[in-house]
């Protein structure tokens, strides 16, 4: 699959930056005698470096995330990109930010997106899977299937509701309207910023409406929240990861959404029911603590 330094798999060609043994990073012209050879060992998977006959480094994509200012003292207030720069650091892939709080910029109008070598691509999945089929990443290696068929339906509740009813207590709940605005909009400039936040938090509001969630009063959504997050506690009940010993990518996700909703200064009754499951609680700051170093 390799030749020279530019690797092919499928149809996808790509030039990876070497990372020499010493930390070093290399640009391909540097490294004109080098094979790039792809390994995939249990849960460790990459690109390897051959100059002569040894191994002398890794090779990685030259990886981009763009992805909104950080706010709240988290990694991110979005759990999207709070959860692809977890998927990066719990890989040990190497990678930069820039902040990019407009998502007309990406290519599905959507923060996060990231720019792969030279290719742009959106949505934390589709790029999870583009990594995991270049053997850049893979966290569940260490789940079987039928723990990865269940992590994946809890993901998707995540994604899929979960994500709809923190933005219903951000963006439609009166009672925190004032926190949000000052906060995520914090760096616009103070003469404009009531008249583009409240446009903004319109669109929120009816986007909500289109998908659902938005139709439903407070105690309505705040139940189906509930539910969502009593799932989440029982499950992991006293394990110290989704993954069992160690983290996989739904540990990612779930710190993704409960340190959203456990650490704004933001009082729901979501906020409750995380705080009803001590298990929830600690896993939330180890998560933190041991993938985002924070
Ligand atoms: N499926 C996408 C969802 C990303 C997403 O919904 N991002 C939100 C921020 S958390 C966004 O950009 N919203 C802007 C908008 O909808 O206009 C992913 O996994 O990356």
């Amino acid at each position: 699959m390799s030749s020279g330094n530019t690797c092919s798999m499928g149809s996808t060609v790509w030039d990876p930056v070497g990372i020499l043994r010493d930390g070093q990073q290399q640009s391909k012209e540097a490294m004109p005698d080098c094979t790039v050879c792809a390994f995939a060992y249990g849960r460790s998977s990459g690109m390897i470096l051959i100059g002569g006959n040894q191994r002398i480094g890794k090779c990685m994509f030259d990886i981009t995330v763009y992805q909104f200012s950080r706010a709240w003292g988290l990694p991110n207030a979005s759990p999207f990109c709070m959860k692809l720069e977890g998927y990066l650091k719990l890989g040990g892939v190497p990678y930069k930010i820039v902040e990019q709080n407009d998502p007309r910029k990406g290519p599905k109008n959507k923060i996060p997106y990231v720019k792969i070598d030279r290719q742009i691509m959106g949505d934390s999945e589709q790029i999870y899977e583009y990594l995991n089929s270049h053997h850049v990443i893979d966290l569940d290696e260490p789940l079987t299937e039928q723990e990865r068929a269940i992590q994946h339906a809890m993901l998707s509740m995540c994604e899929e509701s979960l994500y709809f009813v923190m933005l219903y207590s951000r963006w439609m709940d009166d009672a925190n309207w004032d926190q949000v605005r000052d906060t995520l909009f914090a760096g616009m400039p103070k003469l404009v910023r009531p008249i583009i936040t409240k446009q903004i938090r319109k669109k929120m509001q009816s986007d909500l409406i289109s998908q659902g969630m938005g139709r439903h009063n407070l105690a309505e959504v705040y139940s189906i929240g509930a539910k969502h997050v009593n799932a989440l506690g029982s499950y992991l009940g006293e394990r110290s990861w989704f993954g069992g010993e160690q983290p996989v990518k739904l540990d990612v996700v779930a710190v993704s959404y409960l340190a959203n909703i456990l650490k704004p200064p933001i009082e729901t009754p979501l906020q409750e029911t995380v705080k009803m499951w001590p298990n929830l609680v600690s896993f939330t700051d180890r998560a933190l603590k041991e993938i985002y170093g924070s």
